[in-house]
């Protein structure tokens, strides 16, 4: 990867853009949070080719291929309240689903079927193609800085994943048998989230319907695995603050973080 090439493309986007990029990196996400207690200001963007402990939410991996994914972190500092941090992970997800989107179809590709999972997964016809992790510094309700971790399976095949995902896992070279620029679809992601960051600041809940008309299992059975453990019901909708609603035979619940599977994928 051409850092410098990417760093001009980044800056022609606005150059209050300042890309940190690494060959090799414990996680993108650990070094922007420590950008973010330095008091960096936000659009600072960490950029690795590899890394050593890439994480997942509640302590899980992530894994990747050294010129295979696309591994970056964001810093933010976004003034709305500390509650709607969900509405920003299902920002993330689907700007970024529209950026790739967008991406894919300029390169004369269709036919696919590339939606958010809730709350911050991005699956490419029914597998797991991106996911997002943020990580939010909070005091008095308001956060002090957000940092979201995007991870993207480009041009892995098969064996580059690991046995206990290559069933769940997809990349876009599986899905459309061919390689694709690493440094194409990053500028286009960046993009995309720089010039839909101030309308989502100002009216964060705009963010609610566009991202249901892309989203998996809604209005479908569900099983969420929430914390220790497993409810089952109805996606009914989402709330203001973009927990997940889901109804059974008990009532009507508000899950605000957790995993979702479809009933029969449990
Ligand atoms: C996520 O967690 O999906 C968030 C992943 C965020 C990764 C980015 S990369 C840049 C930044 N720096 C970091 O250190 N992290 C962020 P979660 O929903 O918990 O999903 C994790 C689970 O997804 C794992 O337990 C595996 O089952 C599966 N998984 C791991 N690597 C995968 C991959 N490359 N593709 C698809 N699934 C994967």
């Amino acid at each position: 990867m051409d850092f410098d090439r990417l760093t001009e493309r980044i800056k022609d986007i606005n150059p209050a853009i300042d890309l940190h990029c690494f060959k090799e990196i414990d996680s993108t996400n650990t070094y922007a949070y420590y950008l973010g207690q330095q008091k960096y200001p936000e659009w600072n963007i960490v950029f690795a080719e590899i890394q050593t402990a890439g994480k997942g939410r509640l302590n899980r991996k992530w894994y990747a291929t050294r010129g295979k994914s696309l591994l970056f972190s964001i810093l933010l500092r976004p003034q709305i309240p500390a509650e709607d941090v969900q509405l920003l992970s299902l920002f993330m997800g689907e700007i970024t689903r529209q950026a790739l989107q967008n991406y894919l179809h300029s390169g004369n590709l269709s036919g696919f079927s590339l939606q958010t999972k809730w709350p911050n997964d991005i699956y490419l016809n029914g597998r797991k193609l991106a996911g997002i992790l943020i990580k939010t510094a909070i005091s008095s309700k308001k956060f002090d800085f957000v940092v979201a971790g995007i991870g993207i399976n480009v041009n892995q095949n098969a064996q580059d994943f690991p046995e206990e995902i290559r069933h769940s896992a997809t990349s876009l070279l599986r899905e459309f048998g061919k390689d694709f620029s690493l440094e194409e679809i990053f500028t286009q992601i960046i993009r995309q989230l720089y010039e839909a960051w101030p309308d989502f600041i100002r009216f964060p809940q705009n963010i609610l319907p566009i991202w249901k008309k892309n989203t998996l299992y809604l209005h479908q059975r569900i099983r969420v695995h929430h914390f220790d453990s497993i409810v089952e019901g109805t996606f009914v909708d989402v709330n203001a603050h973009g927990h997940l609603i889901v109804r059974n035979e008990n009532g009507v619940l508000e899950v605000l973080s957790g995993d979702i599977a479809g009933e029969s994928a449990c």
